[in-house]
């Protein structure tokens, strides 16, 4: 930030005690860290989500500074490396990767029938800046995409739903669930066994959200019971993963450590450096979270 914005003093968060500060940079702050902050402009968060900055209003209602805006990362490199990782899943499970490695692991040479690309519909559950990303790109493998938010949006070349009543037509027959929606009191536990079961038999789930939207121990009892072929997770309720978590045993799913998305440094402190000069000009900027929506 100081190599960014010269004209800026960067103090570290101890230093700016007692002193007047303009704008934070925060992730997953602690509880103590804008509590009464009405000093500030604007607090810019390093990453998409924002759950670990409003969830502190959860255990006390003055912890964000009243009438400061929080911001959060609007892409920032991080729509292409979600895409790339999701379109890695799925391809892996549509092209059957998995069960030809378990072959070779046994020696067999063996043909498995394929998938037939025009039957494997893939839903996007959440599609923001992020998720008509991976959504525009899974299209453009020639899958038959789906997409559902909140409120009706439009994405070229993507099937949109939209609200409660958009669900059930949204997820029937999917082959592959993504979920890229944002964490809110709303979709915490949305991916349950009611909802596993109403998505093909033999679908495979990708979450790349919060673990918080996943009930863990409803998906693990519907990929035993084949209802789910298997699922690649990159986010977890608990962080890192407890070493005797039973997905570690289950080899259908597929864990990586909250890589899907890594905030890239250069590119994010480019954006929030632009926002702040924004902002010093009077001028709007994207990116602001509506506090009561949640994201
Ligand atoms: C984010 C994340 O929210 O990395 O950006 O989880």
């Amino acid at each position: 930030f100081a190599e960014v914005l010269p004209e800026a003093q960067c103090v570290t968060w101890e230093e700016s005690q007692g002193q007047q500060v303009d704008y934070a940079v925060v992730w997953r702050p602690p509880l103590e860290m804008l509590r009464g902050r009405t000093d500030l402009k604007a607090v810019f968060n390093l990453g998409a989500g924002v759950d670990g900055i409003l969830r502190l209003r959860d255990n006390d209602p003055e912890a964000l500074p009243a009438g400061v805006p929080i911001v959060r990362l609007d892409d920032a490199g991080m729509a292409a490396q979600m895409s790339e990782y999701v379109a890695a899943a799925v391809l892996r499970y549509f092209r059957k990767l998995d069960a030809y490695d378990a072959q070779e692991q046994a020696g067999t040479w063996k043909f498995l029938k394929p998938h037939r690309r025009a039957d494997f519909t893939i839903g996007v559950m959440g599609i923001g800046t992020l998720g008509s990303h991976i959504a525009r790109t899974l299209a453009s493998f020639g899958f038959p995409v789906r997409g559902w938010s909140r409120s009706a949006k439009v994405v070229d070349g993507v099937q949109s739903f939209h609200g409660e009543d958009g669900q059930q037509a949204f997820l029937s027959g999917l082959k592959v669930l993504v979920n890229v929606l944002p964490l809110t009191p709303d979709t915490e536990d949305i991916i349950d066994t009611h909802l596993l079961y109403k998505l093909a038999k033999g679908a495979y789930v990708i979450n790349v959200a919060r673990g918080q939207h996943l009930v863990e121990a409803d998906l693990l009892a519907a990929v035993q019971d084949g209802q789910i072929a298997g699922a690649t997770l990159d986010v977890f309720r608990t962080e890192p993963l407890p070493a005797e978590h039973p997905y570690w045993q289950e080899p259908r799913i597929t864990i990586t450590p909250h890589i899907s998305a890594l905030t890239l440094r250069e590119d994010s402190i480019a954006q929030i450096a632009g926002k702040i000069r924004l902002l010093a000009e009077g001028k709007p900027i994207a990116g602001v979270v509506d506090l009561q929506r949640g994201y």
